[in-house]
């Protein structure tokens, strides 16, 4: 078998240098709570392929349910010729999402084409054209959805022109709001949109319920049940992107349920069907209805062996209760991470829910942003076998997001090395 550095070098000649990696040794396998290279190294994963592989690589049920699909038939069209399992995921959807009415989905291949048809929807149901969004959100690098996304570099950097009729507001981000709180924050955010774009102007409010690739943003307590109100009374479609959050994650099986809050729609992807490329829009039936028929669809959207995958995975997630152990995981990884903050004044903060959480990073005795220390904490991490993101608008934000089924012995050793990485 070739070595990493020999696959790195061909990597160079032939993948486009656009495409970025975190670590530069290449997969041979993956399972539970480890990812080993080629060479035979092995890294502990605080990544689970960015909050993806909830169940774990390779989990069981989904090598059999992928085995057994695959000899079946591999794609038909959905929209050509139809089958049971993209139903059968729609159905459970429309049962596990929050909110007891009547609901339905529509199945794509990334979060990026969820969020998309998010905003067809609601646009078309709605018959109006503003999206507003947030400071710090992520929502993915398509054309509109680099538009609704916040940070320049890298994701929209000399990429634009970009998609119009999107307006940013506030987030709720006490670390950085003067710890304002969630009905004041939300109030400011109202104001915001009431007067520079005009409630009755308005399709769709989006938000991600814990902010991910903007830095694990958690928001003040009421922000979001705040929103929530204003956008009924507004007749605003309330989107929750919880395609970083969802699928158990936050101790929950989605973000939104902590609060009670019941979006009108969902998006959803990662999680969802444990590795394989799926995403789905759920949501108000009245809504996600009006389009009309031929008006939501693709290739690709709901794949069969995409939707056995995400069948066996949310089984998997029931049978083995992966929002207990994401908040048993999230409860030994805080005590950790609140020790090695109060020992080091680099971190300005621990925070997150379940097994999604981060420590912000800044220099000593102020607010102001490290990226290069956070920068040099992660490397050290991956010198050391642990394999960690970092995030966030400033570039500061060090996240985990271990997979689920992580075991205590993998769990203790990663935060091991995490704790050494600040020494
Ligand atoms: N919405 C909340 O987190 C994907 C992106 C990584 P896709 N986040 C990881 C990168 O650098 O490209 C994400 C998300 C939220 C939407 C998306 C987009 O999902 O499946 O990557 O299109």
């Amino acid at each position: 078998m070739a070595t990493s550095e020999e696959l790195h070098k061909r990597r160079v000649e032939a993948v486009a240098r656009g495409v970025g990696s975190t670590i530069p040794a290449y997969v041979d396998r993956a399972g539970g709570g480890t990812i080993t290279d080629v060479d035979g190294r092995e890294w502990i994963d605080f990544a689970a392929g960015i909050a993806v592989t909830n169940v774990g690589n390779s989990a069981p049920r989904v090598v059999e349910a992928v085995r057994a699909q695959v000899e079946r038939f591999t794609h038909t069209c959905f929209m050509v010729a139809p089958y049971e399992s993209y139903v059968a995921v729609c159905e459970q959807l429309n049962a596990l999402t929050p909110g007891g009415f009547e609901k339905r989905s529509a199945l794509f291949n990334s979060g990026a084409e969820a969020v998309e048809n998010a905003v067809k929807i609601a646009r078309h149901a709605t018959g109006r054209p503003a999206v507003v969004v947030f400071d710090h959100a992520y929502h993915g690098r398509t054309n509109l959805t680099m538009a609704l996304t916040a940070k320049n570099m890298p994701y929209k950097h000399r990429f634009g022109p970009f998609a119009g009729e999107v307006y940013r507001v506030p987030m709720s981000y006490p670390l950085r709001d003067g710890g304002l709180d969630g009905a004041t924050a939300a109030a400011r955010s109202i104001e915001m949109i009431e007067k520079q774009v005009g409630a009755e102007n308005v399709a769709a409010l989006l938000i991600e319920p814990i902010q991910g690739e903007g830095g694990f943003v958690v928001p003040a307590q009421g922000f979001l049940p705040a929103l929530r109100e204003w956008a009924t009374a507004a007749g605003v479609v309330f989107v929750a992107d919880e395609i970083q959050t969802g699928f158990c994650r936050t101790g929950d099986w989605f973000a939104c349920e902590h609060e009670g809050v019941q979006p009108d729609l969902i998006t959803l992807a990662k999680g969802i069907a444990g590795g394989l490329p799926l995403a789905a829009v759920t949501g108000r039936a009245d809504l996600m209805d009006a389009v009309h028929v031929g008006g939501l669809g693709g290739t690709y959207g709901g794949n069969p062996i995409a939707c056995a995958a995400a069948l066996a995975s949310m089984e998997t997630m029931r049978e083995l209760d992966l929002a207990a152990a994401a908040r048993r995981i999230g409860a030994v990884m805080v005590e950790r991470l609140r020790v090695i903050a109060a020992g080091d004044p680099r971190v300005a903060e621990v925070r997150g829910r379940g097994a999604m959480l981060a420590m912000e990073i800044v220099v000593p005795g102020t607010l102001t942003p490290d990226p290069a220390a956070t920068a040099a904490i992660s490397a050290a991490c991956h010198a050391a076998g642990l394999l960690t993101l970092t995030c966030g608008t400033y570039g500061n934000v060090l996240r985990f997001l271990p997979p689920l089924v992580i075991s205590d012995d993998e769990l203790g050793r990663g935060l091991d090395i995490l704790a050494a990485a600040f020494g």
